[in-house]
């Protein structure tokens, strides 16, 4: 299985709390590897399984707790 990683640019995360709950969001969907998450930086982490989850869905996780995410460049 080939892991991917990708850079989410988060929105709305003011403290470490919000980065702790950003990380664990997404480590409660399937196929994900590892989440590092920081809140001064808006920097979200991700290595996944493309075949098991998709970055759609860590994106739409990331908004179910209330915070904004897109893929940075
Ligand atoms: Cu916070």
């Amino acid at each position: 299985m080939a892991m991917e990683n990708v850079r989410l640019k988060t929105t709305g995360m003011h403290c470490q709390s919000c980065s702790m709950l950003v990380r664990m969001t997404v480590e409660e969907l399937g196929g994900i590897e590892s989440v590092t998450s920081d809140y001064a930086s808006g920097a979200t982490d991700v290595t996944y399984d493309p075949e098991l989850v998709t970055v759609d869905q860590i994106i739409g996780a990331i908004a179910s707790a209330g915070y904004g995410a897109e893929v940075a460049d």
